[in-house]
């Protein structure tokens, strides 16, 4: 009997450098919803952002189609401690949604179809690093996973990717979400192990 235990590839650490500290891979996916599945069709979806002004920036769901659309590939972390390496998406960028977006403000809180809420600071939506996701791995997003759409903000814990995302409403200064008001870090970086107070 060694002392090198490869039976089981679940919680095994290994020196994967895609891998943040504490976590481990999964090849599965996961489905971690505080609450029950919304449906929502995509006649009744709808994407909004909010300013301080009152302004609300409104896309259909085929506006949001019709949108110059990116394919991602990137890596997730839940703060669960499980990471899924290589995952494929297929979504708008933020920085598309927020072209015509005049603010001054620089926290937005995400809001969901269900009540869920999360909060993430505007510059870590902007130059690239967040999208509103619809596909996943070529299919239409599952609602358990947050069909119609997604956010998915990948460099923080997943728990700020919120599904059903319905929204973004401007802040002028940082402000708990859901997780964020039970425990969950504020910001949540990976790579800092940033998950709870
Ligand atoms: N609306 C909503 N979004 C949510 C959640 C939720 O409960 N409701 N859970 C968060 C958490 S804690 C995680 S880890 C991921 C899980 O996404 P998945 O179920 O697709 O794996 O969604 C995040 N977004
Ligand atoms: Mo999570």
């Amino acid at each position: 009997m060694g002392i090198i235990s490869s039976g089981f590839s679940g919680r095994r650490r290994t020196d994967d450098p895609r891998l943040p500290p504490g976590q481990y891979k999964t090849d599965g996916f996961p489905v971690l919803s505080a609450g029950p599945t919304p449906r929502v069709s995509h006649d009744e979806w709808a994407f909004t952002i909010t300013t301080e002004k009152g302004t609300v920036h409104r896309w259909s769901w085929d506006e949001f189609l019709a949108l110059p659309q990116d394919d991602v590939s990137t890596d997730i972390h839940c703060v669960t401690s499980w990471s899924k390496l290589g995952t494929s998406w297929r979504g708008v960028k933020l920085d598309t949604l927020f072209e015509g977006v005049d603010t001054d403000y620089e926290y937005t809180m995400a809001h969901s179809y269900g009540g869920y809420t999360t909060n993430v600071p505007l510059a870590d939506l902007l130059d690239g690093k967040a999208w509103v996701a619809h596909t996943f791995d070529g299919s239409a997003l599952a609602p358990e996973h947050g069909g119609p759409a997604r956010l998915l903000v990948p460099h923080l814990y997943f728990w700020k990717s919120a599904k059903w995302v319905s929204g973004l409403e401007m802040l002028p200064k940082d402000a708990p979400g859901f997780w964020e008001s039970n425990g969950y870090n504020m910001y949540g970086d990976p790579w800092r192990e940033e998950r709870y107070w």
